[in-house]
């Protein structure tokens, strides 16, 4: 074990989430019993081998499928509050557990463990929301034009749903999505990023404890583990009604279609290219604190990640001066130490990814004004250690245009009015999530206003990551169109029925239609 992973008390957590001895392939979990290639789960944190894990074969796979279907045929059955009532529960076992999985998630994914903690009370909270939402699945009721006749429409589970998650929100992405769908009758089939596999692991094994307690069926909560291969195994399979896949465009890209050829369903939340307008009207300490959590926490990695600022040119060099010198006071270290505000990237691919979006803005016409670079020495031996770099850039750069997964922060300039802001706020492929810091009324509501903001999410004095569960979480144009999460995001776990019952003696056709016999 090495120093960071014996000082933060990491092998008691991985024990007390029952991915001790897997480095041989088994897991302790019920419900994982794949058996490919070991997968390797490396932290980036200090560069150890955690553990290994088994990826998942075609023939494992429909073992899994078998499983699930099976399942379905019960759960679907119990009544929606009772299905609550067992993620009420998974959501005390996350309560109970809250600090060993924040620190694993810390340490396999490198963010930090505030953060890592603030991921499992999305969990948390996302468990709270579906056991209220278990006793509200409403669907409408219909005035029929016929007399004696009533219509009404219900809302039925769909069957197994197929999630894909990314290595940024290892466990929380997956929560939203399967507490949802569990209150919805549905059963769910889990292929966790392969990056952070031992997420995957804890979190099968926490609700694997729930519905062994409960008695019931295993197949209703599935991992399925390994690389875009096991996720083809989902998205071409025609058990899957629903697949909700989160990554990058391109992937999103593949699976979309893959899924739409089977005339099935897929929830897709991919890359954000997310922007706070920087109005002059700004309060700028405000803005200060919005701009750097939000490019530099989770080091750059969050779909929701601030990648571009859009500065009026009143202020540009006040808020210029402001961040430059901020980024002088970011610690950079071992997530899992509390004085340091940011972590490691994910991996070397990461690091490579980062060093290359540098060099690119910087020949596409960009300057440096935060240079950036990659850590070596003392504490950074696993060379995923980077520090978060700000550039001056236009728009138009194919760098900026494009979702660099890092801790860089493109100042763009702004110098006639919000119309011209929001054109450049709008002028991405991407469509997630988007901020403006303003204190004048007209221009936050010119902003949210229908030729505003083309994202999913628009906030006003708030930066553009940190969305709470209640709201539905997703974004427009190459994003995906996907909501998760709160709001009316249940639906699409269902399928909707519209029922009509005739309680007369006689057959009237809809349409005053005359059909005499
Ligand atoms: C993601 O990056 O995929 O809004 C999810 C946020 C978090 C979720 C991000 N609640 O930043």
């Amino acid at each position: 074990m090495t120093a960071v992973a014996m000082d933060f008390g990491i092998d008691e957590a991985l024990r007390a989430l029952g991915i001790k001895d897997i480095n041989d392939g088994t897991s302790t979990g019920s419900d994982f019993f794949s058996t490919g290639e070991l997968i390797e789960s490396r932290s980036p944190v200090d560069g150890a081998l955690i553990a290994s894990v088994r990826s998942t074969t075609k023939e494992d796979y429909n073992k899994v499928m078998e499983k699930a279907t099976d399942a379905f045929k019960s759960w679907r059955k119990k009544p929606a509050p009772q299905r609550g009532e067992i993620v009420r529960q998974f959501g005390d076992k996350l309560r109970e557990l809250k600090e060993p999985l924040g620190k694993l998630v810390s340490y396999e994914m490198g963010k930090s463990y505030q953060e890592g903690l603030g991921e499992v009370q999305e969990m948390i909270d996302i468990c709270d929301f579906a056991v209220g939402l278990s006793r509200q699945l409403h669907g409408l009721t219909m005035h029929s034009e016929r007399p004696g006749h009533r219509m009404y429409e219900q809302y039925h589970p769909l069957g197994v749903v197929g999630i894909i998650s990314a290595f940024n929100f290892p466990v929380a992405v997956w929560a939203w999505n399967t507490a949802l769908a569990w209150i919805c009758g549905d059963v769910c089939v889990w292929k966790p990023s392969e990056k952070a596999p031992l997420c995957g692991i804890a979190c099968q094994n926490i609700a694997a404890s729930v519905f062994r307690k409960n008695m019931l069926p295993e197949g209703i909560s599935n991992l399925i583990n390994g690389d875009f291969t096991v996720g083809e195994f989902l998205s071409t399979d025609n058990r899957i009604p629903l697949l909700s896949a989160t990554g990058s465009i391109r992937m999103g890209k593949i699976v979309a279609q893959t899924v739409a050829s089977r005339l099935g369903k897929s929830l897709l939340e991919l890359g954000g290219n997310n922007a706070i307008i920087v109005s002059p009207d700004a309060d700028i300490k405000m803005t200060v604190i919005g701009a750097v959590f939000g490019a530099v926490g989770t080091a750059g990695q969050r779909c929701t990640s601030t990648r571009r600022l859009i500065i009026h040119s009143s202020i540009y060099n006040e808020v210029k001066d402001a961040l430059v010198s901020a980024y002088k006071q970011l610690r950079i270290g071992n997530p899992l130490d509390e004085n340091n505000h940011v972590g490691p990237l994910i991996d070397k691919d990461a690091v490579n990814m980062y060093e290359n979006a540098l060099t690119e803005v910087v020949k596409q016409g960009g300057k440096l004004l935060v240079e950036g670079g990659v850590l070596t020495g003392e504490g950074y031996e696993s060379g995923c250690y980077v520090k978060p770099a700000i550039a001056e850039a236009d728009n138009s750069y194919a760098i900026v245009q494009n979702e660099t997964f890092a801790p860089i922060l493109y100042l763009l300039k702004y110098s006639e009015d919000l119309e011209e802001a929001i054109a450049i706020q709008n002028g991405v492929v991407q469509g997630l999530s988007s901020a403006i810091m303003t204190n004048n009324l007209r221009e936050a509501e010119a902003f949210l206003s229908c030729a505003g903001s083309d994202c999913g999410i628009a906030n006003v004095n708030i930066g553009t990551s940190g969305a709470e569960i209640g709201g539905a979480f997703g974004g427009e144009k190459e994003t995906g169109g996907g909501r998760e999460s709160g709001s009316d995001a249940w639906k699409i776990y269902m399928r909707r029925q519209t029922n009509t019952i005739n309680y007369t003696t006689s057959l009237p056709l809809a349409q005053g239609i005359k059909f005499d016999l």
